[in-house]
């Protein structure tokens, strides 16, 4: 039995909607997780972040935030409901990691690693041009490429700096401390 259920999550956008800027669909989208029934329990700074891969498309906002999602929920219904929130504020997958007006990403939930450990290895070790090609096709606990990205790790370090990562046993201050000085740098609070 798990005995909390807490849910990392990632907000990102880097498109107006409805000619308001980014920043405005995010703390939209964050009413709207309560409207799922989602429990908003903690929301970082909003940080303005280059896109990746460079060139790809205007800056995002980022954010990161802590949902209760009480004992034992399916993660499967939890992104579910991320897609949904994606889906009301107008995210279309056109291209992969394309411009969007919103993304949601399930970071973590608690320490559960799915589907199991050789796969969530098996996705976080893919090599950078694997990463571009593929996509998986499902749920991946910790959020494969969270370690990686300054724009996710730093708002993360907001809402849950001591966070541990399953398969990795570092903190999420770690995991940010072990990125380049630059990555840091160039994710700056809004
Ligand atoms: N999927 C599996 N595990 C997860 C998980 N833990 N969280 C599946 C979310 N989705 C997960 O995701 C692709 C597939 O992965 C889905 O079928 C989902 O069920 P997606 O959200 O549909 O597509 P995507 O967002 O285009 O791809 P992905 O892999 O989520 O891209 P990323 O990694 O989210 O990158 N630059 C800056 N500065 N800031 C950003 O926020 N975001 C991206 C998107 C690119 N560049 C960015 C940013
Ligand atoms: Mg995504």
């Amino acid at each position: 039995m798990r005995k909390t259920g807490h849910a990392l999550i990632a907000l990102g956008a880097n498109l107006p909607l409805a000619g308001k800027p980014a920043e405005a669909t995010l703390r939209q989208a964050l009413a709207a997780l309560a409207e799922e029934g989602l429990a908003v329990s903690a929301v970082s700074r909003f940080f303005a972040t280059p896109c990746f891969p460079a060139g790809a498309g205007p800056d995002y906002v980022n954010a990161a935030a802590v949902l209760d999602v009480g004992q034992g929920v399916d993660p499967a219904s939890i992104l579910a409901r991320l897609h949904a929130v994606e889906a009301r504020f107008g995210r279309e997958r056109v291209q992969r990691w394309g411009m969007r007006t919103l993304d949601l990403d399930l970071l973590a939930l608690d320490d559960s690693v799915l589907p199991d450990a050789s796969v969530q290895d098996a996705w976080r070790d893919l090599a950078p041009e694997a990463q571009v090609m593929a996509a998986p096709d499902r749920l991946i606990l910790p959020h494969p490429r969270l370690q990686d990205r300054a724009f996710v790790l730093v708002p993360l370090a907001d809402v849950a700096p001591d966070w541990v990562h399953p398969r990795l046993g570092l903190t999420v201050r770690q995991m940010l401390q072990a990125l380049p000085q630059s990555d840091r740098d160039a994710v700056k609070p809004l």
